[in-house]
């Protein structure tokens, strides 16, 4: 390949988040986060009880269920060891999310957690002794389980100040250090994940079996226009804080490659405003205003957001510098069959024209032009920079007899993805980065298991909590590190 396509300083790295590596749930001050409640996002119901004389919901793990977050990689004990791996991988970039609830364990309390703080100290250092530039996500579903839990979460005002104190702390404290920020992953999975993306729960809850069937699209739309006014917010005091770092925003855009299942015009245009579920998140964040398409929405059915003097000026003056997003797959929408969702984009009807088949049970369809078209569209719509924060292949893998991993497929889809990122930026896209999700296996976020593993590196840890922690290097090791020495042309 060309070697000029990637630019010299092209951001190669890794994802991940601080609830799917660190474990340590519990441990120097910090308290549960929405995520430590669940087993997945897909688990409808959180392990949760509603306490009437207190008014307030409170934790109720359930012994029978494991919840592999809680522990996880234990990168929290073994960061130094893993990013070193990092180190030796060639990673430029690592990302990853500060757990919200170490440094304000409850959210709402004036004074932040020292200890959380001197964990992120020591991590964001190592990170940048080992030559990798620290990309970080404030919240990547972690908000923290008591600011949901007392005051209903992202649907109610009060999270806008109590998110802006977390971030002036973590500014100041990584100022001149981070140079990369992103405020909420996948802030258009609000809809679909209104509990842990969202931070929504119903208060007082009308049904206690299940709290999430009282969200309503109008909680959904007041918590993302608070979380609209706390991104603006952010940027704002960034901007003054640490007028060099950028601030994006973080969206899954496997969304936007949906293609209809024919020229029925019915599915050309339907397969366009399923778009905009999602472009309604980036248009905001990036153009700075509300589109006409959604006040109109908000009209015809009584959905508007109580929206305060001051946040249109806000939203308006403070934009995001660059567009953080994830691509994992693409799919058809037919009109006569309804959508599903899930962490990878969305589910429709089945694509004839893909040809890799999609590791099962997850069935994730591959398709690499997919990201090509994404990253057009994104261009297209907005001229920002692009950053593919998340990418990868989750399969179901075991060591063989000599103890060696030989993940081909992962090396295949890496060299497909890469060679259409190479064609989008000769097209024009202005991409500053590639970021492999979890170059290291940790635990789904859909699924909560350890199973569906994405790594270069092998976890010895197994769904049912069992396993030694050890770390064996897989096979695609190799590969990404020529990738990235040769910086993209050696595939
Ligand atoms: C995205 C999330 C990540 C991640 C990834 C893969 O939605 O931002 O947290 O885990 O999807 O999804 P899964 O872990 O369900 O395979």
């Amino acid at each position: 390949m060309n070697s000029k396509v990637f630019p010299e300083n092209f951001l190669w790295g890794g994802a991940v988040a601080a609830n799917q590596i660190e474990g340590a749930w519990d441990e120097d001050g910090k308290l549960p986060s929405v995520i430590d409640t669940v087993v997945g996002l897909h688990s409808r119901k959180p392990s949760i009880k509603w306490n009437q004389n207190k008014k307030i919901w409170e934790l109720n793990l359930d012994p029978t269920k494991t919840y592999l977050t809680h522990e996880a990689i234990d990168f929290y004990h073994h960061f130094d060891e893993d990013l070193e791996l990092m180190h030796e991988l060639g990673l430029k970039a690592f990302r990853t999310s500060i757990a919200w609830s170490r440094i304000y364990p409850k959210g709402d309390e004036d004074k932040p957690n020292d200890k959380g703080l001197e964990f992120y100290d020591q991590l964001i250092d190592t990170i940048i002794s080992k030559g990798m530039e620290p990309i970080i996500t404030l919240s990547h579903y972690e908000t923290p389980f008591n600011l949901v839990a007392k005051y209903g979460g992202w649907t109610n005002r009060k999270m806008i100040d109590f998110f802006i104190k977390y971030c002036q702390t973590v500014f100041e404290r990584y100022k001149g250090k981070v140079h990369y920020w992103m405020t909420f992953n996948e802030i258009n999975n609000l809809m679909k994940y209104p509990y842990v993306a969202g931070g929504i729960l119903p208060i007082p809850p009308k049904n206690l079996d299940d709290p999430l069937s009282d969200i309503s699209l109008k909680d959904c739309f007041q918590a993302s226009h608070n979380m609209f006014v706390a991104n603006a917010r952010a940027i704002q005091i960034l901007r003054k804080i640490d007028n060099k770092a950028k601030m994006g925003l973080m969206c899954s855009f496997s969304q936007l490659a949906l293609y209809p299942n024919t020229p029925n015009p019915k599915n050309v245009f339907g397969a366009y405003l399923f778009t905009r579920k999602s472009f309604f998140f980036s248009d905001v964040m990036c153009r700075g205003h509300y589109p006409m398409y959604i006040i109109r929405y908000w009209k015809e059915n009584n959905l508007a957001p109580e929206i305060e003097q001051g946040d249109l000026e806000l939203i308006q003056n403070f934009t995001c510098d660059y567009i953080g997003f994830s691509y994992y797959k693409s799919s058809v929408f037919d009109v006569d069959k309804k959508m599903k969702v899930d962490t990878g984009g969305p589910i429709g009807i089945e694509n004839p024209f893909l040809k890799v088949k999609a590791p099962q049970p997850w069935n994730w369809p591959i398709d690499p032009e997919g990201l090509r078209y994404v990253l057009n569209i994104l261009t297209d719509r907005y001229e920002l920079p692009l950053f593919i924060v998340e990418n990868g292949l989750g399969m179901d893998e075991h060591p063989d007899k000599k103890g060696c991993i030989y993940d081909k497929e992962r090396c295949d889809y890496l060299k497909m993805h890469i060679e259409q990122i190479a064609k989008a930026i000769q097209d024009g896209c202005n991409v500053i980065g590639y970021l492999w999700w979890g170059p290291i296996d940790i635990v789904s976020a859909g699924t909560g298991e350890m199973k569906k593993r994405y790594g270069f590196v092998y976890v010895d840890r197994n769904n049912d909590g069992s396993g030694t922690l050890r770390r064996i290097k897989k096979f695609s090791f190799s590969y990404y590190k020529q990738i990235i020495e040769s910086n993209g042309t050696d595939l």
